[in-house]
Formats: structure tokens, C-alpha cells, sequence
């Protein structure tokens, strides 16, 4: 039997009927196997809750033992412990319950709640794992000052840690020891942490702008404190920054971060505690690439963000999520904007955007930012969430304009500091502060698919005007069949036809808007009259991505190609380069499927030239300018998706390219050589980023001479970064050197799990024909356990964006889809459903595909004991 599927409603939220703002914890970690936890919490009637006698506390796997109100222990017919909840009837209206409970760290590998890993005990509460380590009013409404008591065992787990501050520890009989913390801030049940294991330390200091020093201690895995080291640099950054852009600093007086390899996310943002998965903390050049270094340093700034927006102000209820994740990931974007190049990290986001995001406002999982309903919050941490949230928070930023938004944001924390609050508190901030009417822009918080934006344009030489006509639509989503009109910011310049900006100026408007202009859309269709142009112009729009839309304009290739070479707004230059080569694209899909020969143009190779020639000036740009859309972006544009057709076509586009430029590609490739010792800094990452996609085209091509240069670049790299490219580029490439490269870059790594990963992540992402039997083979390798979600996420998680062998067209890749997401699904049923939302756009596929991924979804569906997590996407899905 499955387990029945609850519906969790936004419309039935109401006030927690119990408060309990402090809570006292004895954590005793007996052993791997067993742990008694006794909580102490005091319980008082919520005024403005509702009135109830009995006191419902959540529970998940967790055996209570006893209950006792002020002290005296309740007879067995006083409470009843079902599967979910504790009740405890007839209880006053303000009074202390004691709690004794059993809980299985070793047994729990679904990694929510207090688990084990190699090193030891650790914990993940958000989003309702609190509720498996004691009964608990588990939402983050309630919130309480925690003290905590951490027993074990002395040799075997000598760091002891919780939030907040330890303020007494010691020696206890058995070889055991015991520390005490206490938690000054209250804070919901998701922030809370704990951490028994051994692990090496390491400590510096931050000293805050008001004069405080605040201890940072880094806790990684014996022997590896090295790879702590740029994290650490991050922290340190990151809390600087914050003070310089937001005026926030660190509230502690101890700031620990632990790694661990056992980790369902990233990472997270425990009050002062954060636990970061090691593959999002621990960097050394050998090990880690470029990528990793910077995702390493967003995501530690991103934790820290989180001290105020996520735990300062926190969010009333899960259908809140945007509130503390679209707020942190936009602050995050902020800052590596900063740090790196502004436009690189706009454009990556962007692509983000559009391979995570856009796919999913398009299929059965669509919902809005601030969803109305869920069965399982945990599947609710999604792209939209965390990448639609952080723009609709950038859009509001530039609405108000920076200046604005800063002191919106000082209203916020002065609102709202200590205190659980919805999305609107936000939007009221930016709107207080800014006078900016957002009553219609909160629609975006509402309404989920992916808006279009149909410009046309219109040039009148006589009276020098140009009228650019806006209409905007939304597509029907599930239980969203029409959609109001949205307000957004739609940033737009105008290029002459030799390139230059033409300086803009709306009728009736007595000021000119300089080169770049922010207009506001509300209505369905909206008409900008521009006068004074001399010229037909050519227009710029959607600079910087100013929302989260797809903009259709009937562009020819000659203003594209003015575009990419000329527009002021870096962005709007790579964009111009994409929309180029999708144009291309798309039309060869089309002959392909129609029988037709796929060729491509000269300007294609010209225009690709420019940018190469052009490199020097920006190769990190350049290597964004150079990269195709992705896969899995051109066929969201395609009425039926055929991925073979997908993927040959752009693989043509490549070879295309590669051969006409073959000589271009292979001097940059000598030209952007880095000197020096490695540094992942922009410059020297973009140089490398330039210079390994040259290799990855001319690999395309196959020659015996470039598969010597990428085999000796393999053997030679001092770095992670060039190692991968040239692993990655022999994986898909079918030669004699292949098999050698993949098999001795194991051999040499076996022993590093984060590079294991990569390895496997490679093998499965390969190109090739083989690769689905190959990635069963590895399902079974000593290397790969289901039990880890590294491991998960980088064989089956990379397999599954393979989007030419995970859509094998004798539907083998689905096949093994299956296999693998059910047996992951009792082990770890967050990780699993994650896995099977591969197979959701099932009704986006050509007729052949769309019949295997359903009859697999079906079988997933019939599964007995499926659970809930897993059980919720297929449900939708088939839906
Ligand atoms: N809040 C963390 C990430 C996180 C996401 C999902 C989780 O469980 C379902 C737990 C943590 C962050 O945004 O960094
Ligand atoms: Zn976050």
C-alpha cells in the first residue's frame, strides 16, 4: 500500500495553538544504533492561536517513552504516539512537558534528523526533520531559545557542537564527555543543529565594523584542514560584504561551520552551526575546478546571508520559502557580481534560469514562487523557489533602484527582526520605502509559468519616432488555466545601425532616459513611444535580463550580429549570440526531422569569429559567448521534443564550428595558456574557461593530433579545472585513448570521494552510445552507494540530464531510471523523487519517447510502499 497522499493548503493555515519559547534539550548519542533524547520544553496556550485541550506535537520514527507535565509522568491513557503526532490531551494552559524519546542515528538514511556518517553524528532539520529527533511543535512559527546537552562517547566523537554558545562541558563515567550550548537568538526547529564526531579544527577571527571579534572555527574530516582554507577566506569575504552593502553584521560571538559527506543539500544555514556538504566547502586546485571554487564561495556566502534573511526574519510557513530563499540567492548573485564579473554572473544565472527553471514552469511540477498547496515540503525546494524567487526580488530592485531597495531592506529588518513573516512582508517593505505601487507585481508571487513578452516595433522616418508595442501572456499551468497580467521592469536601449546608443526620450516625457531605459509593464499590451530617432534602430531588450520572461522579437541575423558585437549591456551581447545560433538551430531540428540536410550559414562562423578574435578583452565572456545553448534549452522551444534530433543538430552546429575555425581555436588555445601557479580567481579562471572550451571543439572533430594535446593536457594538468575539461571532452569522444583516461583517472582518485564523484559524473554524462549499460555497470561499482546522495546525484542525477542517452530511443535509459530511483526510494525517498522528476515532461516528448517515460512513471506509481516524496511527482505527473 502507498502511503495516502495529504494535501498540505496555504487557505487552511492558522495561528500554532501552542507557543513554546523555550526549549531544553539532553541529547545522549549511546551508541551508532541508539540515542535518548530528553526534552524539556515549556509549553504555553498561543492568545492568539486556537483554543484546544489536547497538545499536538509532530513525530516522525521516533519512540517516545515517557511524557510528564510540571514533573509528574502521565499515564499511558493521557497520550497516544501514532506514526505523526503526540497527543497529549487535557493539558493547562501554560505548564512544562517532559519528554523522553528513542531515536536510531544509524538506521536513518534518509539523512533527516540526527544520522551518521563516516565521522559521526550529524543533524538536518529543515525542512521537518526536527520532528525525528523529539515530538515537537515542527513548524517555524513556533520559536524558541534552545539549550542543549550533547553526551558521547569521548575518543570516538571528541568535537561536541550545537548553536549558539557552549558555556560548559566535561568529563562524565564510560570514557564519555558531555558540552552544554545555549542558543541566545529564538529560532525555529529547522535552524537547529547538532554535531558529535572527529573532526579537525581550525580557527580565525572576523572582527565586525562595531569593533566585536567573532571566533570562526572550521570542523572538516581528519587530515583534509587544508581544503578548509579557501572557505574560510569566503566567510570572512562574505561577512564584509554584507556589512559593506546591507549595513548587517554577525550577530554570534562563535561562527562554526562542519562538513560532512553525507548531506541531502548544499548546505545549510543552522544558527552559527552551518553544515555544509564537503563537496560545498572543502577546495584544493587539485581537486576541486574553477566551478567548484566559486560555487564553494557563493554557497558559504549564501549560508551566511542566511543569518539574517532566513533566521533574523524567518518565514511563517513552508509555502513561505521564497521569503528567505529568493531574498538569500539574489543578495548571493549581488555578491558574486561583485567578486566576479558582473555580466559572466548574470549570464550563468541566467542559464540557470532557463535549464532548471523554465522546464519546470512548463511541466506538472509548475508552481507558483509562493506555492498554495503541497503533499511534501521537501519537494518544494525547487528551481522556481530559490532562481524565480531571486528574480522577482532583482525585478523589485529595479523598480526601486538600488538606493531605494537598500532602505526597503532596512525597513524590512526593522519590521520584522525576530519575527516568522510571509513573502508580503517583503514586497511591503520595497513599496513603503519606495512609495512604487506593488499591488500588482505581487501576482508574480502567485501565478506560476513562464510569461512571454511579443514585441513589435514600428519606425516612422517623417516624424522620427519609434513605437515598440509590448504584449504579454502566460501559458496555462496545472490548476492555473488563465493568467492576469503581471507588472515587471523591461529594460530596453536602442542601437543605431553602426552600433552607436542612441539616447532615449518617451513622448511626453519632459527628461531624457540616457542609453538604457527601465520601462514598466502592467497592462496585456503596452505602447513606448520613442521620439527623436534619426535613424530605424535597432533595439536592445531585456538588458541585463530584467525579467523572467522569453522575449520574442522578429530579429534578423544582421541585428543580431549588430547586437553581439555592439550593444552596451553585456548581457544583451551574449544574449544576441544565443538567440543567433538558437534561430540556426531550431531551423535545423526542422530539416532534420523533415528528411532535410542541416547546414549552416557562413555569418554563423564569422560572427562565433569575432567573438574568439575579440577574446582577449574578456575570456570569460568570450567562453560564455562561444557555449551553444544547452540542450535541454533548445528543445523547451520545441513544440515535440525528439532529443536525438536535439542533440545530433547541435553537435553538427559544433563540428560546424570547430572546422571553420579550427585554426582560431587552436591558437587560442596556446594563447590562453595561464602561467603561474594555479589561482581560481576570474581572470585566470576565464582564461581557462577560453581555452578548454577551444579544446572541447576541436575535440569535437576527433583528430588524432587534438586527442594527443587533450591526453597530454590530462596527464599534465596541476589543476582539477584543466584535468576534467580534458577527461570530459575524451568521455564523449569515441578513440583508443578513452577508455585509458577514464580507467587511470579512477585509479589515481580512488581514494578522493569528491573526485570519485566526478568521475562518475563524467562517465554518465558521456555522449556516447554504451553509456546507459555503463552507468549500470557503475550503479554496481564498489565506488558508487546508493546511500550516499553525492554518489546519487553525480552517476544517476548527471545520467538523467543526459539528454541523448537518458532519452534512449529503445527507452533502455528510463529503464534503468526506474531500477534506480526505486530501489533508492526506501532508502532515501527526498533524493529519489528528485531523481524521478526526470521523467515528469513526459507529454513534452515526441509520440515514441512520451509512451516509454509514462509506462515508466506507471511503474514507479504501482510500487507498494512507495513513499510520499516520490509518490507526490509521479501523482502529478500522470496527472
Ligand atoms: N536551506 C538550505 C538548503 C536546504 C534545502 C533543502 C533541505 O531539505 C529539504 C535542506 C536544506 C539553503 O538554502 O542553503
Ligand atoms: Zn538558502
Amino acid at each position: 500500500m502507498n502511503a495516502a497522499a495529504t494535501t498540505v493548503r496555504l487557505a487552511d493555515y492558522r495561528r500554532p495553538a501552542f507557543l513554546i519559547p523555550e526549549v531544553v534539550l539532553d541529547i545522549d548519542l549511546q551508541s551508532e544504533d541508539e540515542a535518548r533524547v530528553a526534552a524539556t520544553l515549556s509549553v504555553q496556550r498561543n492568545p492568539d492561536g486556537a483554543s484546544s485541550s489536547s497538545l499536538v506535537l509532530d513525530l516522525d520514527e521516533v519512540s517516545v517513552e515517557s511524557v510528564a507535565i510540571d514533573g509528574k509522568l502521565l499515564p499511558p491513557e493521557r497520550w497516544q504516539a501514532d506514526g505523526r503526532y503526540l497527543t497529549v490531551q487535557d493539558v493547562p494552559a501554560s505548564f512544562r512537558l517532559d519528554t523522553v524519546s528513542r531515536i536510531h542515528p544509524r538506521q536513518n538514511t534518509k539523512l533527516m534528523g540526527i544520522y551518521t556518517s563516516s565521522t559521526g553524528f550529524f543533524s538536518l532539520c529543515e525542512a521537518e526533520g526536527f520532528r525525528r529527533i523529539t515530538p515537537f511543535l515542527d513548524r517555524p512559527d513556533v520559536m524558541a531559545r534552545y539549550t542543549v546537552t550533547l553526551h558521547a562517547d569521548r575518543e570516538r566523537y571528541p568535537v561536541l557542537l550545537a548553536n549558539g554558545n557552549c558555556v560548559a562541558q566535561g568529563e562524565e563515567g564510560g570514557a564519555r564527555h558531555w558540552a552544554r550550548w545555549v542558543d541566545p537568538f529564538p529560532k525555529p526547529s529547522y535552524l537547529f543543529a547538532v554535531v558529535a564526531a572527529r573532526l579537525d579544527r581550525s580557527q580565525d577571527s572576523f572582527r565586525t565594523r562595531s569593533g566585536r571579534n567573532v571566533l570562526l572555527q572550521f570542523f572538516v574530516e581528519p587530515g583534509k584542514l587544508d581544503q578548509g582554507v579557501f572557505a574560510l577566506e569566503s566567510l570572512k569575504h562574505a561577512m564584509k560584504w554584507d556589512e559593506d552593502t546591507y549595513g548587517l553584521e554577525v550577530d554570534l560571538d562563535e561562527y562554526n561551520i562542519v562538513a560532512v559527506g553525507d548531506f541531502n543539500a548544499g548546505a545549510m544555514e543552522n544558527k552559527g552551526l552551518n553544515i555544509f556538504n564537503t563537496k560545498l566547502v572543502l577546495a584544493r586546485s587539485d581537486i576541486s575546478t574553477d566551478w567548484d571554487f566559486n560555487f564553494i564561495d557563493r554557497t558559504v556566502a549564501h549560508e551566511y546571508f542566511h543569518n539574517w534573511t532566513g533566521n533574523r526574519v524567518t518565514c511563517r510557513d513552508w509555502f513561505q520559502l521564497a521569503l528567505k530563499e529568493g531574498l538569500t540567492v539574489f543578495r548571493e548573485q549581488q555578491y558574486a557580481g561583485d567578486r566576479y564579473s558582473r555580466a559572466v554572473a548574470r549570464i550563468q544565472a541566467v542559464r540557470n534560469l532557463r535549464t532548471g527553471q523554465f522546464p519546470e514552469d512548463a511541466g506538472p511540477m509548475a508552481h507558483p514562487v509562493r506555492p498554495s498547496a503541497y503533499q511534501q515540503v521537501s519537494n518544494f525546494y525547487t528551481s522556481t523557489v530559490y532562481q524565480k524567487g531571486a528574480e522577482l526580488v532583482r525585478m523589485m530592485h529595479t523598480l526601486v533602484g538600488p538606493a531605494k531597495f537598500r532602505q526597503a531592506m532596512d525597513l524590512y529588518f526593522r519590521e520584522h527582526d525576530g519575527q516568522a513573516v510571509t513573502t508580503d512582508a517583503l514586497v511591503a517593505a520595497v513599496e513603503e520605502a519606495s512609495g512604487e505601487d506593488l499591488s500588482q507585481f505581487r501576482l508574480w508571487y502567485e501565478q506560476s509559468g513562464t510569461a512571454r513578452l511579443s514585441v513589435r516595433d514600428q519606425y516612422d522616418e517623417t516624424s522620427q519616432t519609434y513605437v515598440l508595442t509590448v504584449t504579454q501572456s502566460c501559458p496555462p499551468t496545472p490548476g492555473q488555466p488563465t493568467k492576469k497580467p503581471m507588472h515587471m521592469p523591461l529594460t530596453v536601449g536602442l542601437l543605431t545601425p553602426d552600433g552607436r546608443e542612441l539616447p532615449l526620450r518617451l513622448e511626453g516625457e519632459k527628461t531624457g532616459r540616457g542609453g538604457s531605459a527601465v520601462l514598466s509593464l502592467r497592462q496585456e499590451t503596452e505602447v513606448f513611444r520613442f521620439i527623436d530617432v534619426p535613424v530605424p534602430p535597432v533595439p536592445s531588450l531585456g538588458r541585463n535580463f530584467s525579467a523572467p520572461v522569453i522575449i520574442g522579437y522578429p530579429y534578423d541575423d544582421q541585428a543580431l550580429q549588430l547586437l553581439l558585437g555592439y550593444d552596451s549591456d553585456a548581457f544583451n551581447r551574449w544574449e544576441a549570440g544565443q538567440r543567433l545560433a538558437m534561430d540556426l538551430l531550431l531551423r535545423g531540428v526542422a530539416d532534420r526531422r523533415a528528411g532535410r540536410p542541416v547546414q549552416f550559414p557562413d555569418y554563423l562562423a564569422e560572427a562565433f569569429g569575432r567573438v574568439l578574435a575579440d577574446a582577449q578583452k574578456d575570456p570569460a565572456f568570450a567562453a560564455e559567448a562561444l557555449t551553444l545553448p544547452a540542450e535541454i534549452i533548445i528543445a523547451e522551444r520545441l513544440e515535440e521534443i525528439d532529443p536525438q534530433a536535439v542533440h545530433e543538430v547541435r553537435f553538427a552546429m559544433r563540428r560546424f564550428l570547430a572546422e571553420r575555425l579550427h585554426g582560431a581555436f587552436r591558437s587560442a588555445y596556446d594563447l590562453f595558456a595561464t602561467p603561474g601557479p594555479y589561482s581560481p580567481d576570474a581572470e585566470s579562471s576565464g582564461r581557462r574557461a577560453l581555452r578548454n572550451l577551444c579544446l572541447a571543439f576541436l575535440m569535437d572533430l576527433g583528430e588524432a593530433e587534438t586527442r594527443s594535446l587533450c591526453v597530454a593536457q590530462l596527464a599534465g594538468a596541476t589543476n582539477m579545472t584543466d584535468a576534467m575539461a580534458a577527461l570530459a571532452a575524451l568521455a564523449s569522444c569515441d578513440c583508443p585513448e578513452r577508455r585509458p583516461a577514464l580507467d587511470g583517472f579512477y585509479a589515481k582518485w580512488k581514494d578522493e570521494p569528491l573526485v570519485v564523484d566526478k568521475w562518475l559524473s563524467t562517465e554518465a554524462l558521456s555522449r556516447l552510445p554504451g553509456t546507459v549499460a555503463r552507468v549500470r555497470e557503475l550503479s554496481r561499482h564498489p565506488a558508487f552507494t546508493l546511500k550516499n546522495p553525492n554518489k546519487v546525484y553525480a552517476l544517476v542525477g548527471s545520467f538523467g540530464v543526459n539528454q541523448v542517452n537518458f532519452h534512449a530511443a529503445d527507452g533502455s535509459g528510463y529503464a534503468l531510471m526506474v531500477e534506480l530511483a526505486l530501489a533508492l526510494d526506501p532508502i532515501n525517498p527526498q533524493v529519489a523523487s528528485r531523481m524521478v522528476r526526470n521523467l515528469e515532461r513526459y507529454k513534452r516528448y515526441e509520440p515514441a519517447r512520451r509512451e516509454l517515460m509514462r509506462a515508466a512513471l506507471q511503474t514507479i506509481a504501482a510500487h507498494p510502499g512507495l513513499s510520499r516524496e516520490t509518490g507526490e511527482v509521479v501523482g502529478k505527473a500522470l496527472a
